[in-house]
């Protein structure tokens, strides 16, 4: 059994998408583990996304994941991080509309930064991010 962190970001969340995006997991097989509703600081954003410290895109990205509320979750299975991102699909929300037009990116996101969820992408990731997120009594056994 595998966790991992996914994020339904705030265009998602505003869209009213949540439901149907924790629906998708559920039917997937995944177990939610933890789940919350909360905004980002920009203290928090910047540290949740500190691998992309030196990219173009990292201004840009942590005013997007501020902008509003979002909702966290940490979701169990087998395989869960490899399979989570094969479900949102290809970063960039347009291309995912070509290559994966089932995906949530495909089915909810815009283009290649307002993406509608975050996965983590790997298991040094998750074992970053969901600790960053959720204390230990945040979590069900
Ligand atoms: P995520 O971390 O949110 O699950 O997304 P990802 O792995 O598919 O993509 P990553 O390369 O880690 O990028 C993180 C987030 O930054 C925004 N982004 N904007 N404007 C751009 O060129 C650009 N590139 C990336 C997206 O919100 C992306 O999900
Ligand atoms: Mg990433």
């Amino acid at each position: 059994m595998e966790r991992t962190l996914v994020i339904v970001k705030p265009d998602a969340f505003e869209k009213g998408a949540t439901g149907k995006i924790i629906d998708r997991f559920l039917s997937e097989g995944f177990r939610i583990v933890a789940l919350k509703l909360f905004r980002f600081t920009t203290e928090q954003a910047k540290g949740f996304y500190i691998v992309h410290k030196d990219r173009p895109f990292y201004r840009e990205l942590v005013e997007f994941m501020t902008s509003g509320p979002v909702v966290a979750m940490v979701l169990e299975g087998e395989d869960a991080i490899r399979r989570v991102r094969e479900i949102i699909g290809p970063t960039d929300s347009e291309e995912a509309r070509r290559v994966a037009p089932n995906s949530i990116r495909a089915l909810f996101g815009t283009d290649k930064g307002k993406n509608a969820v975050h996965a983590s992408d790997s298991v040094e990731s998750a074992q970053y991010e969901i600790p960053f997120i959720f204390s230990r009594l945040e979590m069900v056994e």
